[in-house]
């Protein structure tokens, strides 16, 4: 049976698609999929047991959408959907994720220009053919130049960023879970190690049945568009946005070795090899064994390999060969900070963003579900147009925190808000008026291309704003669409030192900001972070484990956190550089 989250993958594609058709993001119909791919993903009961009435009363669900779900939940296509990736292939399609090649210029490109992919738009820029083409100029095709090249895509080491490969692994173990005899599945590769972006989606199934089954099941799959390769235990697919899915079916016995392997980084396990081979030994996807022989010595848990090799289980994250084997050796490894250290959520949304989908007393609920001793509600500053809380607002959201605070005697909650930089660095509201909020995140929103020697003095700025404890994604970027900004990374690692600001790492799966580099860059420094949502609706207050898979990749230990501190010595880190 289909599950949700498939059906909900379907329409997403199907809005991305209609973009192109349309013209438009803003077009009726593509609001009309979206909306109803997140209506059907956060659904409890199975879209698959609903009728196309039953479906067409949803949110966002018109009867024409109620009868392709129902399409898909029968026949396990969608016509619709591929018609349009006919129309629009996954190469053609790359060609949006460039800033300033819209869904109407990528069309205009390939109608006039003949161009089908990125590859075809690099050799139409260096023929200088965009600026001929009608509302573009000289400027246009610069800036559309410089985004190619600072994105790096295009070419044959295409990558994928993790949101989109989480999402169609997402589905895969979700549909293999349910075959017979099936007693687990995993992503491995570059996913389980958490890199934010992914070349391919490499997946271990354990099963006990028939492999076979598990190799037809993922044939047959939905978001499988070509099979590359099938045998009864390895078989590698494409699936419809054009990523390579391999996967593997080991024996139970053979986990451990197998998930080292296929966890990799490629670097680890040569170490890993090494170190087997100066013992007389081989490693391999199925076993730690004798080379003489073949005796096994250790390959069910990861545990047990890595033990007889002499080191502690080290972190899927940290598995890059950067010094995570030394420093195993050393018993030396982070001690590196997880979901269950948490002990707040410094940077929350509500209603009043205009972005925000849920009330305060809502987000304030879940977040005390979630155990929180503290919470900083952060709606979005003045500045922010459109999405911005008035001076008048935030007064009489501090009155309704101040009397919701008694109904949580074991939660303290800091009224803030998400203060924007300008590009001179100055802050919303004016220093009298911040004073009166309790916490303050300060992020960059604008004013993306400005030179490096400008990007950090206005981050440095809002650093040594007394209003400011946290500043918020601080490069800016959105892996895989927007480079983040032109930073001076020492200077704002100084700046960190010197005010006691903490940097955060932002848990939205496009962002993971700080980048990993920058946090393991700032590991010889005095700095502290926090670990954050910058949830929008209550669901989203669970993007805190993805911030956390990211401070791990940055060797980030559990000291470091601000939010992992207790109230007391967190309230005093707040007090101290508030007013600073
Ligand atoms: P990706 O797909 O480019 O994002 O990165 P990975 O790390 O997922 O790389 P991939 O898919 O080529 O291979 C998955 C894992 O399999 C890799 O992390 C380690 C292991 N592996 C692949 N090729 C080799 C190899 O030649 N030697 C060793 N020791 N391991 C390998
Ligand atoms: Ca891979
Ligand atoms: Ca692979
Ligand atoms: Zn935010």
């Amino acid at each position: 049976m289909i599950s949700n989250s498939e059906v909900a993958s379907h329409l997403a594609e199907l809005a991305r698609l209609a973009t192109l058709e349309e013209g438009s993001s803003n077009a009726f119909r593509v609001r009309a999929y979206e909306t109803a791919a997140r209506t059907v993903e956060l659904l409890d009961t199975p879209v698959a047991d609903m009728s196309a009435k039953e479906l067409a009363a949803l949110r966002g669900v018109g009867p024409s959408t109620a009868a392709k779900i129902r399409e898909l939940v029968d026949t396990g296509r969608m016509a619709r959907l591929e018609e349009l990736r006919v129309m629009f292939p996954a190469a053609f399609v790359e060609l949006t994720r460039i800033p300033g090649v819209g869904p109407k210029t990528a069309v205009m490109l390939r109608d006039e220009l003949h161009i089908n992919d990125v590859e075809g738009l690099k050799a139409a820029l260096d023929a200088q053919l965009l600026r001929g083409l009608p509302g573009m100029g000289a400027k246009t095709e610069e800036n559309i130049r410089t985004a190619v090249e600072r994105l790096g895509i295009g070419g044959k080491e295409r990558r994928t960023p993790i949101q989109d490969a989480l999402a169609v692994a997402r589905d895969v173990v979700a549909a293999l879970s349910a075959v017979p005899g099936v007693i687990r599945v995993e992503p491995m590769g570059s996913l389980r190690r958490f890199r934010e972006t992914i070349g391919d989606i490499d997946v271990i199934v354990v099963s006990t049945g028939d492999p076979e089954d598990v190799m037809r099941r993922f044939v047959d799959l939905p978001v499988v568009r070509e099979v590359v390769g099938y045998g009864a235990r390895k078989s590698a697919v494409l699936s419809a946005s054009g990523m390579q899915i391999d996967l593997r079916v080991m024996e139970p016995s053979q986990f451990g070795a197998a998930a080292i392997y296929f966890t990799g980084s490629k670097a680890h396990n040569i170490r890993l090899r090494q170190m087997a081979i100066e013992r007389g030994w081989i490693l391999n996807e199925y076993a730690l064994a004798e080379s003489e022989g073949g005796a096994v010595i250790a390959s069910d848990t990861e545990e047990r390999v890595y033990a007889a090799l002499g080191l502690p289980w080290i972190p899927t994250e940290i598995r890059e060969d950067t010094g995570e084997i030394e420093a195993a050796l050393a018993s030396e490894l982070p001690d590196l900070v997880a979901d269950k250290h948490l002990r707040g959520d410094l940077h929350v949304h509500t209603s009043l963003s205009g972005d925000g989908q849920e009330s305060l007393e809502k987000m304030l609920a879940a977040c005390a579900a979630r155990g929180y001793a503290y919470v900083a509600i952060t709606d979005h500053g003045e500045d922010l147009t459109i999405n911005g809380a008035t001076r008048q607002q935030l007064l009489a959201q501090r009155r309704r925190v101040a009397k919701l605070q008694d109904q949580y005697p074991d939660m303290t909650i800091l009224q803030g808000a998400e203060l924007n930089i300008g590009p001179d660095g100055s802050v919303d509201y004016d220093p009298e008026f911040l004073a009166g909020l309790d916490f303050g995140v300060a992020s960059v929103h604008s004013s993306f291309t400005l030179d490096r020697t400008n990007q950090t003095a206005r981050v440095i700025a809002a650093m040594r704003n007394p209003a400011v404890n946290v500043i918020g994604h601080l490069t800016g970027r959105r892996i895989g669409h927007r480079p983040g900004i032109d930073l001076d990374v020492d200077a704002v690692l100084s700046a960190a030192e010197e005010t006691g600001c903490a940097l955060e790492i932002n848990g939205h799966l496009d962002r993971l900001d700080a980048p990993a580099d920058v946090l393991r860059h700032a590991r010889e420094r005095d700095v502290v972070f926090s670990i954050d949502s910058d949830a929008h609706d209550t669901r989203e207050l669970a993007n805190v484990a993805n911030a956390v898979r990211n401070a791990r990749r940055g060797w980030v230990e559990r000291k470091r956190v601000v939010n992992t501190w207790t109230a007391k010595q967190f309230v005093r880190w707040v007090e101290g550089t508030r007013g600073g």
